[in-house]
């Protein structure tokens, strides 16, 4: 093709957008970073680590694929489980293909069948990703049976549908599932520009930072209960201050936060501090505060304040 003819008309590539699902800890957004290759998401040990829904953006020649991040769908009770559980089923609907995620190292549970039988239904293709594949895969088979149960069909029956082993730790099959997705995507143009990889308000991300390092040093019990808010942020000269509520529900949870001596305050304020620093390219200057807030989980206005739109 001479390069005139190249070069005329619409831009031609494909772009579309791709939900990444499935229950909470299974690698979401551990495989979303490693495909974007910039850390748009935080990351865990601890389930129910995103809380919104975060877009990380890749593009190369063949196109751009917007990948929607979403928290881990569960059976939870409050108002913030319903929340990040429609946050998640909502994009079912929008996406023009899921990545559904499960993680292979880990037994199938109550939690899977309820996230196998939401997508089951959905229009879109779907990728089956039998994640976590450098852990031998054990349960691989489980999730195949399940996902056909509630399909009602075996494997090689289905349509728009590709299973994967993949590991969003060590990278395989990362760039095969990407060769997959644009296969799936239309012919349309890009949605972002092309120097754009994450769309979530820069507060956000800087909350999620801080509470990334609260989980990292946090027991189980405590980080559900945890939430982070950017209550004020300014840039003066060569130094960004930063203020950063910590929201817990007791006060013994509030202890726990500040540590001894405020030891563990201290060092999460360490550690957040230097990733904002790369992340927003000045000094930063961090205040941390811990407040007793009671049942924010359950707060309509409080939630909409983190980010959770009605629906
Ligand atoms: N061995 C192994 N561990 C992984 C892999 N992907 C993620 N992990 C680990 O699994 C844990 C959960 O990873 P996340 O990426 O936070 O999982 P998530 O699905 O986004 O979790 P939620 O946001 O809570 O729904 C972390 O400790 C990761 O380091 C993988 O491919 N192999
Ligand atoms: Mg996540």
């Amino acid at each position: 093709m001479d390069e005139t003819q190249e070069n005329s008309g619409a831009p031609r590539g494909r772009c579309g957008m791709v939900a990444i699902v499935g229950r909470p800890n299974t690698g979401k957004s551990t495989l979303l970073n490693r495909i974007v290759g910039e850390k748009v998401a935080i990351v865990s040990q601890v389930p129910q680590t995103t809380r919104n829904q975060i877009r990380g953006i890749y593009n190369d020649e063949r196109g751009q694929i917007v990948f929607i991040d979403t928290p881990g769908l569960h059976i939870g009770r409050d108002k913030l489980d319903k929340f990040m559980n429609q946050s998640s089923v909502g994009t079912f609907h929008e996406a023009d293909c899921i990545v559904y995620l499960v993680d292979t190292s880990r037994r199938v549970g109550q939690e899977e069948e309820y996230a196998a039988g939401r997508l089951a239904a959905v229009k879109a293709p779907v990728i089956l990703g039998l994640n976590k594949i450098d852990l031998k895969g054990k349960h691989i088979s489980e999730y195949i049976s399940l996902w056909e149960k509630a399909k009602g069909k075996p494997v090689p029956e289905m349509e728009k549908f590709t299973l994967l082993p993949l590991s969003g730790k060590d990278g395989t099959n990362a760039e095969k599932l990407v060769t997959i997705i644009f296969d799936y995507l239309p012919e349309a143009p890009a949605l972002y520009p092309q120097d754009i990889v994450c769309d979530v308000p820069q507060r956000l991300v800087i909350a999620d930072i801080v509470r990334e390092k609260l989980f990292e040093l946090m027991k189980e019990e405590i980080p559900h209960a945890l939430s982070v808010v950017i209550e004020d942020m300014r840039r003066k000269g060569k130094v960004t201050h930063i203020k950063a509520l910590i929201l817990v529900e007791r006060e013994t949870q509030k202890e726990i936060v500040i540590g001894k001596g405020g030891q563990v305050l201290k060092t999460v304020g360490t550690l957040a501090r230097k990733e904002l620093e790369e992340l927003l390219e000045t000094k930063v200057f961090l205040e941390l505060y811990v407040k007793v807030q009671k049942q924010w989980r359950n707060d309509d206005s409080f939630l909409q304040e983190l980010g959770y739109e009605k629906f």
